[in-house]
């Protein structure tokens, strides 16, 4: 059966802590699923290109002061809209969503309840992929320690929070394999999103 091109797209959601593949995994994700005729697109946030998005990424680098609750507030106010795109039948593969924004945020002791707030009603992920990698082994990988939260302590506690996030909608996948093996995971975790929505899986609303 050819199911490119009909019904909606799916919302793949992909987790993690600093450096556990994400943004590699979305980009090989990303050809993949254009290599088979999908209709597809990668985001991210925080979305750097925005004059929101700018503000964050100075707070990250330690450029400019915000208090714990108003940087929040612009994680959730970065995310962008994604139902039109569904619908049109775009699948969009998302690198960090409103998980990072309640793990980072409740990682410093903000209340949980109050981090999810500002994202209760938007579009919930078909699927959240969490790549699951031990704060020490992410940190022995390139680049690490130059960014506000890339600190070992710090990533210990988002992991936790992330695992009081979880759902029915998680998988896990470890992300310590080798490169080519988490693409394979995702790739079939991603068509079997792709095909269940094709099958009419209603959109659905965070957190609601
Ligand atoms: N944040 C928040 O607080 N609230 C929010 O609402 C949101 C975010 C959305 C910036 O995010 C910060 O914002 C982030 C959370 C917070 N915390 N910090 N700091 P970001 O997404 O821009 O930054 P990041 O998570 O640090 O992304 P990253 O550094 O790009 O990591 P990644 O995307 O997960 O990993 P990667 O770039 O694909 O790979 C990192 C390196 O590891 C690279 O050299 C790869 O070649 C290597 N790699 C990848 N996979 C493997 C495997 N399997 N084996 C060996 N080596 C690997």
């Amino acid at each position: 059966n050819d199911i490119r091109g009909c019904s909606r797209g799916s919302l793949i959601v992909l987790e993690g802590l600093d450096r556990s593949g994400k943004t590699s995994q979305c980009g090989n994700l990303l050809a993949y699923l254009q290599g088979k005729g999908f209709s597809v697109e990668a985001w991210q946030f925080p979305d750097r290109s925005t004059s929101v998005g700018k503000m964050i990424s100075a707070y990250l680098a330690n450029e400019s002061q915000l208090d714990d609750r108003t940087i929040h507030l612009l994680f959730s106010a970065n995310r962008a809209l994604m139902e039109n795109k569904l619908k049109s039948g775009t699948t969009l593969i998302v690198d960090r969503y409103s998980y990072s924004g309640v793990a980072f945020s409740a990682a410093k002791g903000l209340n949980i309840e109050w981090c999810k707030a500002p994202e209760v009603g938007l579009i919930a992920p078909d699927v959240v992929v969490y790549l699951d990698v031990p704060p020490e082994k992410a940190a022995e990988r390139g680049g690490y320690g130059l960014e506000k939260y890339e600190q070992l302590d710090f990533q210990g506690k988002v992991a936790e929070h992330y695992h009081n996030l979880l759902d029915s909608s998680w998988e896990i996948v470890d992300g310590s394999q080798s490169i080519e093996s988490v693409e394979r995971q995702l790739k079939d975790l991603a068509m079997h999103s792709i095909l269940t929505c094709q099958r009419g899986k209603p959109l659905t609303n965070l957190w609601s």
